[in-house]
């Protein structure tokens, strides 16, 4: 029998652009965690693909993108602290290609095994919150609800 698992989705929240900052001040708003030139923050509510990248457009960035390894160990691991799966900034696009929220073209990818599915109906890409899987990703349908990174 199939189980429903309370699918509650964190989402990683980039905020644009950070102005050069005072030597004595953080880079990134309260909250955000300082990553190379972008700020992140994991952001513990439950939203569709949809609501959360709108979300993060209104805080002036987007939901993150994950160029190289190095950005993906890094969501992962603020990922991993969540308590839910955390959508991040790739959708498929009407082609079947994926292309990342802020335009960058998909070179990295660090999908899990099986995935991406590519079911009908899916297409929005979340993060695994659980250590089994370390933070790979899988392509589930925009309307279950996730946290954003
Ligand atoms: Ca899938």
């Amino acid at each position: 029998m199939a189980v429903t698992r309370n699918r509650f989705h964190l989402f990683l929240s980039l905020a644009s652009s950070i102005n050069p900052p005072p030597p004595t001040h953080s880079p990134c708003p309260s909250g955000y965690i300082s990553w190379y030139l972008n700020c992140y923050k994991l952001v513990e509510e439950a939203a569709t693909w949809d609501a959360a990248q709108t979300a993060c457009a209104k805080a002036g960035g987007n939901l993150a993108s994950i160029d190289m390894s190095y950005d993906q160990a890094f969501v992962a691991g603020v990922v991993l602290q969540g308590k839910a799966d955390a959508w991040i900034g790739l959708k498929r696009k009407g082609d079947g290609s994926y292309m990342w929220t802020d335009g960058w073209p998909v070179f990295f990818t660090q999908w899990g095994p099986g995935e991406p599915s590519n079911l009908e109906g899916e297409g929005c890409v979340s993060m695994h919150a659980s250590y089994f899987f370390h933070g790979t990703w899988n392509d589930t349908n925009s309307t279950v609800s996730a946290n954003i990174v």
